[in-house]
């Protein structure tokens, strides 16, 4: 009949404009930025109205900003969870809405995985075993010291990563962590706690594992400070692998990072995009990634977006 005539000719402008909401982490780190940027941008390029919010890396913020877009009925609800924990009782009332979710970034633990669709990240567990496998390649000696800067308390990629790196240095007894702990992924915290490794242990310290690039670039000018050479005294191994690394690389101080990818956005959108048309979706879908080193950083930075 003439209803489902005019149905099929609505022109495209006319259908609804889909809404996602999103709740971010924070601006903790070069990495989030690039990632928010990326984001913002897609969502622009494929006509979705985006809601944007950061929660300052708290997760009752996350969860604050969840609860009104629940409230604001947004087609889609994503989000970065801060921390593996917490989240169920939240998504149970995303579910009750009728609102689905895609978690970005990072997993979570939960007792129901259908409280969310799909989750799009990067393997954290991997990169870590790529950081590791770096330095038993590069990095020989009788004892090899390493400290190690932690991402966030609970976040997937501070346990995943954590456990990569140890995963391949298991068994190989020369290689020791003698020093662990958090600097929740920022450039000052990742500073002070490298000032206080160095009182402690000194020149023992031959390599640094960073979580993330920021912390290794605070790391870096705390090892300067003791009077000692980064990317020569101190070995420092990072992964993410933003701008800030690749600086850091060509001026000597960082000797690898593994690339951690922030450019999901276009990938979002795609998949809020079949989320809305009922399409079937993987539970997990894996951003792709490298790892690069100081010697080709000079080559490879033109190309860098982030
Ligand atoms: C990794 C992301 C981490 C980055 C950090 O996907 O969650 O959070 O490695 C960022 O730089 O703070």
């Amino acid at each position: 009949g003439a209803a489902l005539a005019l149905s099929l000719t609505t022109p495209a402008f006319a259908q609804k404009k889909l809404t996602l909401g999103f709740a971010q982490v924070g601006a903790e780190s070069e990495w989030r930025t690039a990632n928010t940027a990326s984001i913002k941008d897609a969502a622009a390029k494929a006509g979705i109205n985006l809601k944007f919010s950061d929660a300052q890396q708290k997760q009752e913020n996350q969860i604050k900003a969840i609860r009104s877009y629940i409230a604001q009925k947004v087609d889609v609800i994503a989000f970065a969870p801060v921390v593996t924990t917490g989240w169920d009782t939240v998504l149970k009332e995303a579910k009750a809405a009728k609102i689905p979710v895609v978690l970005t970034d990072r997993s979570i633990e939960t007792s129901d995985p259908s409280l969310y669709v799909t989750m799009i990240g990067s393997d954290f567990t991997e990169e870590g075993r790529k950081a590791a496998r770096w330095m038993l390649d590069n990095v020989k000696g009788d004892v090899v010291h390493i400290v190690e800067l932690q991402g966030t308390v609970g976040s997937a990629p501070a346990i995943e990563r954590k456990k990569g790196f140890e995963e391949v240095i298991a068994g190989k007894g020369s290689y020791k962590i003698i020093r662990s702990q958090t600097g929740d992924f920022t450039r000052a915290k990742g500073k002070e706690v490298m000032e206080a490794f160095l009182k402690a242990e000194g020149k023992k310290i031959n390599v640094l594992y960073a979580h993330n690039d920021d912390m290794a670039i605070g790391a870096i000018q705390a090892i300067e400070e003791a009077g000692m050479k980064p990317g020569k005294d101190v070995i420092v191994i990072s992964v993410d692998a933003v701008k800030g690394a690749f600086e850091a690389m060509m001026a000597g101080k960082m000797n690898v990072s593994v690339e951690c990818n922030p450019l999901l956005g276009p990938q979002l959108m795609d998949i809020v995009k079949d989320v809305v048309a009922g399409k079937p979706l993987p539970k997990r879908i894996n951003t792709k990634e490298g790892i690069f080193t100081a010697d080709i950083a000079a080559k490879e930075f033109p190309n860098r977006k982030y």
